[in-house]
């Protein structure tokens, strides 16, 4: 598809309650959202990338500047064919994961909207819908937890991941499985811990979680191969997966049992495609992370995660969990077995509530062609 314009609109909403994580707390989400023009059609994106380096080295501001000074250049007016062409063509763009994958989602939404068809049909799909959990923020008390717990629980929300940081993990973790001990329940420490913490993780094994995530360092593989040594409970990795050789490198290293993925960490949906596929064959579970996404976001994040191999709950809640106000007008709702439906018509499925858009945009630019 011929690449006429670019817009990127760097946006901040507010979320409906304060999301606290290892590396720090949110109130606004910042991201950059995409529109990019084809053929007459509209095509729209999300990166990810947030106001502060903490899960990631890129910020809104980094993406920002690869996307409107290196990417952009390189498509703009040009004939792009498809994912893997764009791949290509962003090659010499080292890094810069998150910018990446918010053009590629534009251009799935392009393509999809000229041929008809869904994301999830041109992806291969095969569920309507997909099982999702909630994803909690570190809370003010173990007891304040489970009152958290206990209100998702009412909402519907069959499997619960709790984050983690040192000193914040056993005692929350416990009094939630003492609260609910059948409940499907996982932990995140966004890389908090080192190999000097095994003891604190060994405590955490012996409560019957489905994984528990990115223990060490974000850019380790090794370390983690050997604290998964140590434990029965599977370890996830999320930051540690940058791409799809990294996620052979950690399977052939044994540094983790399942994958949490993430399309924009991985650089793209089709490279998260791809490390879907090499797990598949492999009998490895994946599931499908989150960003807080907005409503176009969360419309990929479905549609990657209706492809056979997302065999864990992803971390997809229904838009009332992170924004009252969203982008999109499409909203985002959870069914009564935790699943919310994928999206079934052309591209992402979305459309974009301009007035929302205004109210939420920090700063505006407008790419052409030369
Ligand atoms: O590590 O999975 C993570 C949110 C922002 C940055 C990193 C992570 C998360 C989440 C939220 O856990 C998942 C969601 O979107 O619900
Ligand atoms: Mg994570």
């Amino acid at each position: 598809m011929k690449i006429e314009s670019i817009t990127l609109h760097h946006i901040s909403m507010p979320l409906v309650a304060p999301f606290e994580t290892s590396f720090g707390r949110e109130t606004d989400r910042q991201c950059v959202l995409i529109t990019m023009r084809a053929d007459g059609l509209t095509g729209y994106g999300e990166c990810v990338a947030s106001r502060d380096p903490g899960y990631s080295y890129e910020t809104a501001g980094t993406a920002w500047h690869i996307l409107k000074d290196f990417i952009a250049p390189l498509i703009l007016g040009k004939d792009v064919a498809d994912a893997e062409d764009f791949q290509t063509r962003v090659e010499r763009i080292r890094g810069h994961h998150l910018a990446k994958a918010g053009v590629e989602m534009a251009l799935w939404d392009l393509i999809g909207k000229r041929d008809g068809k869904s994301l999830k049909q041109m992806f291969g799909g095969t569920r309507e819908k997909v099982g999702v959990g909630v994803s909690i923020g570190i809370q003010e008390s173990a007891s304040a937890l489970v009152r958290t717990v206990e209100s998702y629980l009412e909402k519907g929300y069959r499997r619960v991941k709790i984050k983690i940081k040192p000193g914040r993990e056993v005692e929350e973790t416990s009094a939630v499985r003492r609260a609910y001990p059948d409940l499907r329940l996982q932990v995140d420490a966004n890389s908090a811990y080192t190999l000097e913490n095994t003891s604190v993780m060994r405590s955490l094994d012996d409560l019957d979680l489905l994984l528990i995530e990115q223990p060490l360092y974000e850019d380790d593989i090794w370390d983690h191969r050997k604290l998964q040594a140590e434990l029965k409970t599977p370890i996830c990795l999320d930051e540690s997966i940058v791409s799809p050789r990294h996620a052979r490198y950690a399977l052939e290293m044994e540094a983790c049992k399942i994958i949490n993925i993430k399309p924009a960490r991985v650089g793209g949906l089709s490279q998260g495609i791809a490390i879907h596929n090499y797990c598949r064959e492999r009998n490895v579970s994946v599931w499908c992370g989150g960003m807080l996404e907005t409503g176009v976001g969360r419309a990929s994040n479905l549609a990657l995660a209706s492809l056979p191999g997302f065999t864990l709950p992803g971390d997809i809640s229904a838009s009332d969990r992170y924004y009252q106000r969203d982008v999109t007008n499409e909203r985002f709702v959870l069914n009564e077995d935790s699943t919310i439906d994928v999206p079934d018509k052309p591209g992402l499925g979305i459309t974009i509530d301009s007035e929302a858009l205004k109210q939420f945009t920090l700063s505006e630019v407008f790419l052409k062609a030369e």
